[in-house]
């Protein structure tokens, strides 16, 4: 079929809204049509052609949200008329990671989908007269009005809840509220510092606050970006401009540190910070931000001699079939807060502008309706 989509022809280049030829599902496949997508910073990390797993021609697009239209064979756990959010870490239930309560990378299409193709080792995407294969990416591609999905990278949403705002439970809320609850399991009572207050440090902030934490302290560059993090429960800000901001987070803290840190900028120098900024035996620092291509992080021993831990975290540890439609719920409940994230709302036509507002960092999210 003939779907209209925004086609990522080579890196560094706007996106050319086009039609490109979309094939149907095949076994364990689906075909969704899509109601809203946002648009990520890794989005844009792959256009720019910094990205090392980046491939072109593609569909970028993981942040999204839409309506089941067609199953291919095989496919049991969803019917047409299913509102899914698609997922860029499926869960297939059976493999190691899915069987383990240590982490949500399931393992069952990993390799295809790193090489933009469905599990088949095809493409059901090609363009222009000579049918050029054009590559998924994460296994979504949601910058289109239709996509074709692994079953089991889709998660079945309940009807009621409005897609052009629970599609950020795609990336940055799971990833910004799991890596709290799923991967650092911050305590009750804590002391917690988040740095970065972007799309996925503000969802940290609120992962925080539904954990019980005690503190909050929210760093950022952006006086707005503090302001969004206050109305969302952070209890102390830090405006990160020439002072060094782990003397800040420790004066906040009686020079102890805190409990839990979060890095959610990708900068490898604020990822020192965020482990510097936790106390020596037991602090735990979760890595988030995507490093720039061939970053790396240097960290001085002793703090991690002393006892402090280092981790990280991809969507949030989330097992992604199950929990994201629980997030879903915590929305509808009025327990996660999604619309003052969405800043900006477009067509697809004007989806270059979101990457615009993102490179002058206005606003958090734009979302693209369909
Ligand atoms: N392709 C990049 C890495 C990209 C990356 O780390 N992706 C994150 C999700 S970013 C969402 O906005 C992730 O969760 N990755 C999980 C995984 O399995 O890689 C590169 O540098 O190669
Ligand atoms: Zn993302």
């Amino acid at each position: 079929m003939k779907v209209r989509a925004a086609l990522a022809e080579a890196p560094g280049r706007p996106l050319s809204i086009t039609e490109i030829d979309l094939d149907p599902p095949r076994q364990g496949e689906v075909l969704v049509r899509l109601h809203a997508t946002g648009v990520c910073h890794t989005d844009q990390y792959t256009l720019s052609g910094v990205d090392p797993s980046g491939l072109f021609p593609t569909v970028l697009g993981h942040e999204g949200g839409g309506e089941v239209v067609e199953l291919g064979p095989g496919v049991q756990s969803l019917s047409v008329g299913d509102h899914v959010i698609p997922l860029y870490i499926p869960e297939c239930g059976r493999c190691k990671h899915c069987l383990s309560s240590e982490t949500n990378l399931c393992l069952a299409i990993r390799e295809t989908q790193g090489k933009g193709l469905m599990p088949d080792g095809t493409t059901r995407i090609h363009h222009g007269p000579g049918h050029t294969p054009v590559h998924h990416y994460m296994g979504t591609s949601t910058f289109a009005e239709y996509t074709v999905v692994p079953e089991i990278a889709l998660a079945r949403i309940r009807k009621d809840a409005p897609l052009d705002k629970v599609c950020l439970i795609g990336c940055g809320v799971t990833t910004g509220v799991g890596a709290v609850l799923y991967t650092a399991k911050v305590r009750r009572g804590a002391t917690t510092a988040v740095f970065g207050c972007g799309g996925v440090g503000l969802n940290v902030v609120q992962g925080c606050v539904l954990a019980g934490a005690e503190r909050i302290i929210a760093l950022d560059r952006s006086e707005m970006r503090l302001s969004l993090a206050r109305s969302l429960g952070a209890t102390d800000t830090i405006l990160v401009g020439g002072d060094d901001p782990v003397q800040a987070v420790l004066d906040l803290t009686s020079g102890y540190g805190v409990d839990y840190s979060f890095e959610a900028t990708g900068n490898v120098k604020v990822m020192r910070q965020a482990l510097e900024s936790c106390h020596m035996g037991g602090g735990q620092c979760t890595l988030i931000g995507v490093a720039g291509r061939g970053e790396e992080l240097s960290v001085v021993p002793r703090f991690l001699i002393t006892g402090r831990h280092l981790t990280g975290s991809a969507f949030g540890g989330a097992k992604s079939r199950r929990q994201v439609p629980e997030l879903v719920d915590w929305y509808m409940e009025g327990k996660l807060k999604i619309d003052s994230l969405c800043t900006a709302f477009l067509p697809l036509q004007r989806i270059n502008e979101a990457f615009t507002l993102m490179e002058r960092q206005e606003g958090i999210r734009t979302v693209i309706t369909f």
